[in-house]
């Protein structure tokens, strides 16, 4: 059986070392390409971080998977067995135009189980952290559930983007989720914004599209302090494939599936 204590300590202990290299590049200037689109960013410091991750995994621990946003992608078809789901720099968006605000972030699962994840906010030097059963923290602080607020004294992360996009099914009931909370939050890493969420700086997070790297470490992070992630239809996240997310406090949840995006809206 895998010890979960210390695969979490060796992929923090990484991850502080691939940050030191990030914050280096950072000084330097670095090539960055367009990839879908202008709003899709990708830097050769995302694919150095990446084939970083990929090499010590594969050194370590030759039977674990590896599941990478950046093209170190083994093809897996599967959630069998130990695999890593890694996102090298969530965020690619700031980390190019504002220089913080970015993560690492690892997600480690058994069997399709999570069982450690790490959110590391780079240039905030926030690592947030959780082995399942242990509890969630932030640095050395422990995260501890937070209070269900009604929506109205919510506050919610989402980019302003979502709204935009009328042809997109989801906008409508978006633009109604905005009007009934308190404010809305746009951080630009869903990592973060996930983990601000288990840290209960926010209520809930939604997008209309993120992969699984993007949700693959907070999703632990949350399930330790009891909140709950699902697609808009309130489904169970896909670590195979991506699509809509919500992030939220267990009722926050039920309430913005049931009277805003799920599928009877
Ligand atoms: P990324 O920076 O790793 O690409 C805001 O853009 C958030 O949505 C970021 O966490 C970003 O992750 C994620 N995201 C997911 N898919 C994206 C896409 N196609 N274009 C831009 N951001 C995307
Ligand atoms: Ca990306
Ligand atoms: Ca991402
Ligand atoms: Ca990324």
């Amino acid at each position: 059986m895998a010890d979960w204590n210390e695969l979490g300590r060796v992929a923090r202990d990484w991850t502080y070392e691939a940050a030191d290299e990030i914050k280096r590049a950072l000084a330097n200037p670095f090539k960055v390409e367009a990839k879908s689109g202008p709003d899709d960013l990708v830097t050769e410091v995302d694919k150095n971080t990446e084939a970083f991750f990929y090499k010590k995994i594969k050194e370590a621990y030759p039977d674990h998977l590896f599941l990478g946003e950046e093209g170190t992608v083994e093809k897996i078809n599967h959630t069998d067995g130990i695999v890593w789901i890694i996102d090298p720099i969530d965020g690619t968006m700031n980390f190019v135009h504002q220089k913080i605000k970015f993560a690492i972030s690892i997600g480690i699962y058994e069997d399709g189980i999570g069982k450690v994840g790490i959110v590391y906010d780079v240039m905030a030097d926030e690592l947030f952290y959780a082995v399942q059963g242990q509890g969630a923290f932030v640095n050395e602080v422990e995260l501890v559930a937070g209070k269900e607020r009604p929506l109205d004294e919510s506050i919610i992360g989402l980019n302003a983007r979502w709204l935009t996009e009328t042809h997109h099914s989801h906008a409508n009931p978006l633009t109604a989720l905005v009007r009934d909370s308190r404010s809305i939050r746009s951080y630009g890493s869903a990592a973060i914004e996930m983990a601000y969420v288990a840290a209960d700086r926010l209520d809930a997070y939604v997008s209309v599209n993120l992969s699984p790297w993007d949700y693959a470490g907070a999703s632990v992070l949350l399930e330790e302090v009891g909140c709950r992630t699902s697609s808009f239809t309130g489904k169970k996240l896909s670590l195979l494939e991506g699509g809509t997310v919500i992030a939220a406090k267990p009722a926050l949840q039920r309430e913005i599936v049931s009277a805003y995006v799920g599928e009877e809206n």
